[in-house]
């Protein structure tokens, strides 16, 4: 039986891969297990139905059977413990590589998305030069200790794992900014993870559906 995820019917992100269904697609991928995706609306992610998946109307959602999951970093974690090749048999190394999906999606994603949000809301208004001058020194100290922390690693824990995924997958909303000029370590790390053909399928599947969404009316349905 394969498994059926949700994504937006026409992404924000306009098939850049940085919706949540991308890492889910990716883990996907990684392990080989072919799925079906659901498309949906604004609309139809507020509606009771998709509510009964995800409580607060969003994707990802991942139905497998009789179980239903939401939150991404969960779903990743799901997909990881149930095949093999994203998380390390070693019960420590196993931990370790769950303690940094932890800090992917805990600690290092909410400044990065906050900065996000900032330009994409509050570009126009008087404050804004000083509050993205506090949200930049704040993504950069953590890029500064994340650069550290990987140091001449190839991946966080060994071989390549789910902690890499998530975390490549939080810091790749940062490559519209240029900031990861100023952090070789970081862009190789995530050159590395860009060119393995799970992430590559699970781009141009997300892709194809922003191809989709824009030629279905004739012009961007952004
Ligand atoms: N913590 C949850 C998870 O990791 O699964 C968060 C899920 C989430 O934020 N989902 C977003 C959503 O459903 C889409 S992915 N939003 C609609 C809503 O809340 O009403 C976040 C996202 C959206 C857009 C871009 N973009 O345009 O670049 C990137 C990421």
């Amino acid at each position: 039986m394969r498994p059926t995820i949700t994504a937006f019917a026409s992404s924000p992100d306009r098939g850049r891969g940085l919706a949540r269904d991308m890492r889910v697609r990716w883990a996907l991928e990684e392990v080989s297990q072919a799925y079906d995706v659901r498309l949906l609306t604004f609309a139809e992610m507020k509606e009771p139905a998709h509510r009964a998946l995800s409580p607060f109307g969003q994707i990802p959602t991942y139905e497998d059977g009789g179980l239903t999951l939401f939150e991404s970093g969960a779903i990743v974690l799901h997909i990881a413990e149930r095949h093999a090749g994203l998380l390390p048999d070693d019960p420590d190394a196993r931990a370790r590589v769950i303690a940094w999906m932890f800090a992917a999606v805990s600690t290092v994603d909410p400044p990065i998305m906050e900065r996000s949000l900032a330009f994409l809301l509050e570009r126009e208004k008087p404050w804004y030069d000083e509050r993205i001058t506090g949200l930049d020194a704040r993504v950069r100290a953590q890029l500064d200790e994340f650069s550290a922390a990987l140091g001449e690693a190839e991946w966080l824990e060994g071989a390549f794992s789910a902690a890499d995924l998530l975390m490549v997958h939080v810091l790749r909303r940062l490559a519209s900014s240029g900031m990861l000029n100023d952090y070789p370590v970081i862009a190789a790390y995530i050159g590395r993870a860009e060119a393995r053909p799970a992430f590559q399928r699970a781009f141009a599947a997300q892709l194809a559906v922003f191809g989709a969404s824009k030629s279905a009316n004739g012009h961007d349905r952004r």
